[in-house]
This record gives C-alpha cells, structure tokens and sequence, in this order.
C-alpha cells in the first residue's frame, strides 16, 4: 500500500500540528465518507468497496463505521449494516449519510430496490453512533417511481445528505443528474410535502449540505470524472449561488464523494481516491482527509490535497 505522510500546516486556530495519514484506512477499501461529530468524537461511515480487481464495477455489500478523537487514529466498529438488513433492498451499499436526532440516529442510505425499477433511499435507526442500526420504516422512503419526471435515469435517487436546521426542521437532499430536495416529518421517516430540484452547473451527484456562520454550502460531485464543487446561499431551501471548484479530481478515481465537518475549531474535508496501488482505482477507493481553510468572504478556499 502506498502512504502519504502531509504535515498539514498550522493556522491561528491550530493549537497542534496535526498528521494525517493519507489515506486513513489502509486494510480495506473505503469510499463515499460521511462524518458527524457527535460528543466530541468523529464518527465516520463509508461504503466498503470489495470489487476483486478484476471487475470493473462497484461490489458494495456493507458499510462501515469508525470512530477517532484525533483524525489519525482510527477504531473499526462492527460492521452496522448492509443492504441485506433492508429486506425490500435487493443489493448495493451506495452513498448513505448518519444524523442524530433527540439520542436516535438516523442512516439514511442509497441502496438497489427489489422490485421497483433503479436505486432508492431508505433509512436506519439505532440508539448508538455504531449500530447496530435497524430498518427504521420496513419500506424505501423514496423510489424511482417518485422522480420520474426529471431523468430518465435509474440511479437519480442516491447520495443522501440530511440537515437539521436551526429551527430543527430537517431536510433531505440528494440526486444523480437532477438535484433533488424535501423535508422530513418530526419522525425522520417520511417526507413532508414535495420534491423540489435545484438548479446547479454539472450537477452529478454526492451533495452535502453544512453550515458556517450565517452561510450555507451545498457541495457536490461536478461532471465526470468528477471534481467537487460547490454553491452557498442565506437559506437551506436556497436560492443557491454557484461558486465554483472545491477540489480537484481526486486522483485516480473517476467518482470524488466529500463530507465537510468542524471538529474542535477546525475545518475538514473528507474525500475519497483511488490512491492504493497497486489495486486501487473507481472501484477499489480510499478514504482520506485534508484541511479546509475559508475566506474572509466565506467562500471556501480550493482544498489541497496531499497526493498534490
Ligand atoms: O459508491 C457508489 C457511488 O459512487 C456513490 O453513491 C456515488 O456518490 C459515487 O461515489
């Protein structure tokens, strides 16, 4: 396996140099990372890429989920749960983000349907950051079925982002070709009222939606291969004001998933590559991590990462 040591540089902010190993975890294949920050620990959960390396397509049959209070260490859980778990679901641990909401967390999770045509989202619950989560509606909260109007694509209802807002109403977004938005009922379980898209230059897929200050971000997978980009606005429900290129292609992997977070004052940007040679690639991904730095403005600075 190939590891790059970066000593990433100290801010103002900064009380300790810090060195991530990139990429973070070298024992198996990771793609597609979330973060949450919960109770002072990071909590990350990522797409177990098992492709052998003779197929050239994703095999995603389990996420998984770690913990670290530093970045740099990192402690394996069980694994939390897998399609399988989903007895509608027919196969595909695609993109999923976790929430936590009044001690519950919710893992809202892209997966193939078993008898509606294309992918679907559904959505975990558990009493712990790391499971073991359960089926929490016995059902897919949204189908391919439900957006047929705007693609004419199977895979537009994946990556799942959730975000509680100030006043605790929260929101879904997601898509592939066509970004898609609802909020969710108290529950976490169903949507309340329609499906809206939003407009966004070369819109692909993996949005993430996080706060700063008064702003708010919308970062997503732009074009293919994919870089990261990303659009602001003063409300979660947009407008959204395109800003451009957030992270290069992040090397040799044709997709680039982000997770954004602040973790005791500082700012990270969670990504994946396919940076571990000699087998790693599209399919076989790895999860690294590399600061993000904002302007006085708010926009984001472009994130360096340590394969540049
Ligand atoms: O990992 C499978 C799919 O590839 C994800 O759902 C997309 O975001 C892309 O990373």
């Amino acid at each position: 396996t190939t590891k790059v040591k970066t000593e990433l540089k100290t801010t103002a902010k900064d009380s300790t140099p810090m060195q991530i190993n990139n990429p973070i975890i070298t024992d198996k294949y990771t793609a597609d990372p979330a973060a949450l920050v919960y109770n002072d620990t990071v909590y990350l959960y990522a797409g177990h890429d098992q492709a052998p390396i003779e197929k050239n397509f994703y095999e995603m049959n389990e996420w998984l989920v770690y913990s670290s209070t530093d970045l740099v260490t990192w402690k394996e859980h069980q694994v939390p749960l897998k399609p399988a778990d989903f007895e509608w679901a027919a196969h595909s641990a695609w993109a999923a983000q976790v929430i936590e909401k009044d001690g519950k967390f919710y893992w809202y999770v892209t997966v193939e349907h078993g008898s509606i045509h294309g992918k679907a989202i559904g959505v975990a619950v558990s009493d712990s950051p790391v499971g073991p989560f359960k089926d929490a509606l016995e059902k897919a909260l949204i189908t391919n079925d439900m957006t047929t109007e705007h693609t004419k694509i199977s895979w537009d209802d994946i990556d799942p982002t959730v975000y509680i807002d100030d006043d605790g109403q929260a929101y879904l977004y997601w898509g592939n070709t066509a970004c898609y938005w609802a909020k969710l009922k108290d529950n976490m379980i169903e949507l309340d009222g329609e499906i809206h898209t939003v407009d966004l230059p070369n819109f692909t897929e993996a949005p993430w939606i996080h706060k700063r200050g008064d702003w708010y971000y919308l970062s997503y997978a732009y074009q293919f291969p994919e870089k990261t980009a990303y659009a602001m606005s003063r409300s979660i429900t947009g407008p959204w004001e395109y800003k451009g290129i957030l992270n290069e292609l992040a090397g040799n992997s044709n997709t680039n998933h982000q997770a954004i977070i602040e973790y005791k004052g500082n700012w990270y940007f969670f990504y994946h590559t396919g940076g571990i040679q000699p087998h790693g690639g599209s399919f076989r991904r790895s999860v690294c991590i590399d600061r993000l730095y904002y302007n006085e403005d708010g926009t984001m600075k472009r994130v360096i990462m340590t394969s540049e």
